[in-house]
């Protein structure tokens, strides 16, 4: 991998896409690389995952404009699925994804954020949905994630006018969950990461499919969807200790961290 390094602190991982020179821009390399690593995240050791990026000043840029400048529509219709297909990877991996956002979140970086479960960032981060300044409506699922996420004329705001707003301002319309100094933040993700990693696999599981296919359907669906992955969580270890610690007592009142149990 040249553009992403993948590492593993417990039942953690990081995936950081690493291309400083270019602000993070995602080319094809880097969404190949991108999906290549989710693909080999091991599910069975691993329990949440942080995204972030290299560097001080970006999360992600935005899509490689060099590289989409000379796409003909055949080109550009490849490059938007290959990028859609990561994000939609992203979007329903089996296990939560936090965006750590360190920086600029443009265009595909706005977009690659929104595709994950929770968004964080540091205080000098920047987000926007510039594309039609350049010529182009938001391809990777901008017009549909940030619609859903701060509702539609916030999102018709931010997309007509192209205008880039600051951490403060997307914690306070609710792109992002918190905003911390830049030093704190990647540990702040962690920490989340562990502390959802340290919660029964499967039940976190079942919330983020039931969260994210409820969201499609309407509430009489929905509510059958939940059922459903509740019902599943009677099937496992760790909801009979869980039930078992809080009615014996038990001090902690956590479950045991074991490895991941397959139905
Ligand atoms: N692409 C390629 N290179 C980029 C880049 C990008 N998006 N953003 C920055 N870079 C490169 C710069 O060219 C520069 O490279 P060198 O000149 O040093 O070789 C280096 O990163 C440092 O950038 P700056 O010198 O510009 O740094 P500044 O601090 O002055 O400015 C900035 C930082 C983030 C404000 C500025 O770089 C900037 O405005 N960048 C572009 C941001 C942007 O417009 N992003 C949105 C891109 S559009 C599609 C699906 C999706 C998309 C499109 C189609 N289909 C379905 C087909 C997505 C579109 C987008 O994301």
């Amino acid at each position: 991998m040249e553009f992403i390094t993948y590492e593993q602190e417990g039942f953690v991982g990081v995936v950081t896409i690493n291309r400083p020179k270019a602000l993070n821009a995602l080319n094809s390399q880097v969404l190949d690389e991108l999906e290549a690593t989710f693909d080999a995240i091991d599910l069975d050791t691993t329990r949440a995952v942080v995204l972030t990026g290299a560097g001080e000043k970006s999360f992600v840029a935005g899509a490689d404009i060099g590289e989409m400048s000379t796409l003909t529509k055949a080109e550009g219709e490849a490059f938007g699925k290959k990028g859609n297909d990561v994000f939609r990877k992203i979007e329903t991996f089996p296990i939560p994804v936090i965006a750590a956002i360190n920086g600029f979140a443009l265009g595909g970086g706005c977009e690659i954020s929104m595709s994950c479960d929770i968004r964080i960032c540091s205080e000098n981060a920047v987000f926007g949905q510039p594309e039609v300044g350049l010529g182009i409506t938001p391809g990777f699922g901008g017009t549909q994630r940030l619609a859903r996420l701060v509702g539609a004329g916030m999102a018709k705001q931010m997309i007509y006018t192209a205008r880039n707003i600051k951490a403060d301002e997307a914690y306070r319309i609710g792109l992002v969950n918190a905003v911390y100094p830049l030093e704190e933040l990647l540990p702040a993700a962690k920490k989340m990461a562990a502390g959802i990693a340290a919660n029964a696999p499967i039940a976190v599981r079942n919330c983020k499919k039931a969260i994210n296919d409820g969201l499609q359907v309407d509430m009489d669906q929905a509510i059958v969807i939940e059922e459903k992955l509740f019902g599943d969580c009677f099937e496992t270890e760790d909801q009979k200790a869980g039930m078992g610690n809080f009615l014996e007592k038990d001090k902690e009142k956590k479950l045991k961290v074991v490895p991941f149990q397959n139905k």
